[in-house]
């Protein structure tokens, strides 16, 4: 079963998410058709790239398929996650990948909305960072997208509360590019992919490159490392992550206990 729609028209590709059944969550399968179509796309040419939810979605995407989470004893974001796979695969694809986003994007999704070259909202899109809600002990190279995009003390009020802020918000942070009216929406990131395309793609995917090479120039020691990967073991292999995971599941709000 397909879950996403894929296009190219006159150099501009676009990547429909069209699994509204799970608000667009990012599966294994959904993940693979993503990284799929930014190949086609590629291959055909393709000088900008808009993502998009389909047409009036009141989810962009509902972040990490939680059902795919493992419950314990394994890293649930390690660097053979389909999340993982999706953000490096938007980071380093030669054409600009703008997010055109209406509707709530919530956890894993919003790395994914961040990772994307240029981020254009609907004044109804809400972004929410959600490891906190579930216990998850993010990683590193993903609070690192956060960190590229917002200052210190924003990651921190959005992944300690993980509260939704809306998309006026999220401008004047510097998160998102422009927030226009949804009737806007569509026009305005078409216009924006056209002035892309008609650019030179080559200085255009070298300067992408550069860009993605000195936003990840961060010097951390091999102990810095291992101290954060024996902390976030910590976290994944806690009751209050089986917690987390199985309150989902079930429905209801989790009662974390700290241990
Ligand atoms: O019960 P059925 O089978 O109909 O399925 C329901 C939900 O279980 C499913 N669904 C999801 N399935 C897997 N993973 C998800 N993230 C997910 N979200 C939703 O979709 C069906 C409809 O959901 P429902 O009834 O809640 O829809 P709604 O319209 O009332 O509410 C839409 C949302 C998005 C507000 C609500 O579904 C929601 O709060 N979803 C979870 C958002 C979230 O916390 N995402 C973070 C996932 S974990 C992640 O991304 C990272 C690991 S982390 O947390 O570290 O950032």
């Amino acid at each position: 079963m397909k879950r996403i729609q894929v296009r190219c028209d006159e150099h501009i590709g676009t990547i429909s998410l069209d699994h509204p059944e799970k608000r667009n969550a990012l599966s294994e399968d959904m993940v693979g058709e993503i990284i799929a179509a930014l190949r086609d796309l590629a291959a055909e040419g393709c000088r900008a790239v808009v993502l998009r939810a389909a047409p009036g979605a009141k989810v962009f995407s509902a972040g990490h398929d939680v059902a795919e989470l493992p419950e314990g004893r394994r890293d649930p974001l390690g660097w053979d996650d389909p999340l993982r796979h999706l953000v490096r695969a938007i980071e380093q694809h030669g054409a600009p990948v703008i997010a055109m986003v209406e509707g709530g994007v919530w956890g894993g999704a919003c790395e994914v909305v961040l990772a994307c070259d240029l981020i254009i909202a609907a004044d109804n899109a809400t972004f929410a960072l959600t490891p906190a809600k579930l216990g998850v002990p993010y990683n590193v190279s993903g609070m690192l997208t956060f960190l590229n995009t917002a200052p210190l003390h924003i990651v921190k009020e959005l992944t300690f509360t993980a509260q939704p802020i809306d998309a006026v918000r999220a401008e004047r942070i510097g998160i998102v590019n422009r927030v226009v009216p949804t009737a806007e929406l569509e026009a305005t990131t078409l216009a924006l992919a056209q002035t892309i395309a008609a650019n030179a793609p080559l200085a255009i995917s070298v300067m992408k490159e550069q860009l993605r090479i000195l936003a990840g120039a961060h010097p951390m020691s091999p102990q810095g490392f291992e101290r954060v990967q024996g902390l976030r073991r910590l976290v994944y292999d806690s009751a209050d992550y089986r917690e987390g995971i199985r309150a989902f599941k079930e429905k209801r709000r989790p009662m974390f206990e700290g241990r």
